[in-house]
């Protein structure tokens, strides 16, 4: 299987976490942000991730690939269930600041040749206006984000969200706040940092993996 992905993607990132902790072997394929043929070839839509099952036979929507080939239900899926409201606030909440901070400083990783970044830059601009401005801005977004992560996200970490282990939406809070770990002289707190570790740990995640094959 071949697994279309973009790096700093965070729904590409709930699947690469998802895929290790369940021990799915795939072929890893990062696409560059401009093409615009692969994606739609596969999918008949421009977004990832992708996963190509075999010739012809090709998905996306991040959460619809991983309960595929969870049959056992080794990612708790009831958590995310009962909890869908909840999480998709969190979730767009933090996704929005932390897109707001990082979207800057993404594009100038070894995953954006000029193309992309023009691409990417372009695109991102007109929903969220200069990127020039976001990164005048960054306090701003950092205090926000930072108010998200204590007192909606700490307080509910037991030692994972809302439960004593692991589950589907620790990977989805986990990829969509992994992109501040690039943010430069961002700390997380120690307790989101011992909870994102231990995400790390047992979804054998490595950020920048494709970088140094
Ligand atoms: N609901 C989708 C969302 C995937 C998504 O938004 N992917 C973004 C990258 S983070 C994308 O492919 N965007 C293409 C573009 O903006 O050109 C999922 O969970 O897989």
């Amino acid at each position: 299987m071949k697994l279309y992905h973009y790096v700093h993607c965070p729904f590409c990132i709930r699947v690469r976490m998802g895929f290790g902790l369940l021990g799915i072997s795939y072929e890893s394929k990062v696409l560059p942000y401009y093409d615009e043929q692969t994606p739609i070839k596969l999918t008949g839509t421009k977004m990832l991730p992708i996963l190509e099952i075999s010739e012809g036979n090709a998905i996306n929507e991040s959460l619809n690939i991983l309960k595929k080939f969870d049959p056992q239900n080794l990612l708790a899926w009831q958590v995310q269930d009962l909890l869908s409201n909840e999480v998709e606030t969190l979730i767009t909440n933090l996704g929005s600041q932390v897109n707001s901070l990082c979207m800057p400083y993404w594009i100038w990783m070894p995953e954006f040749d000029p193309e992309s970044r023009k691409y990417f830059q372009t695109k991102k601009e007109i929903k969220r206006g200069p990127f020039k401005n976001l990164i005048k801005n960054k306090e701003i977004h950092l205090k926000i984000l930072n108010d998200i992560l204590f007192n909606e996200l700490e307080v509910k970490l037991t030692p994972f969200y809302n439960s004593s282990t692991l589950t589907i939406v620790d990977i989805m809070i986990a990829s969509h706040i992994w992109g501040m770990y690039i943010f430069p002289e961002f700390q997380f707190s120690v307790k989101m940092h011992q909870y994102l570790q231990s995400v790390k740990h047992q979804t054998h995640f490595d950020y920048h993996h494709d970088f140094w094959k």
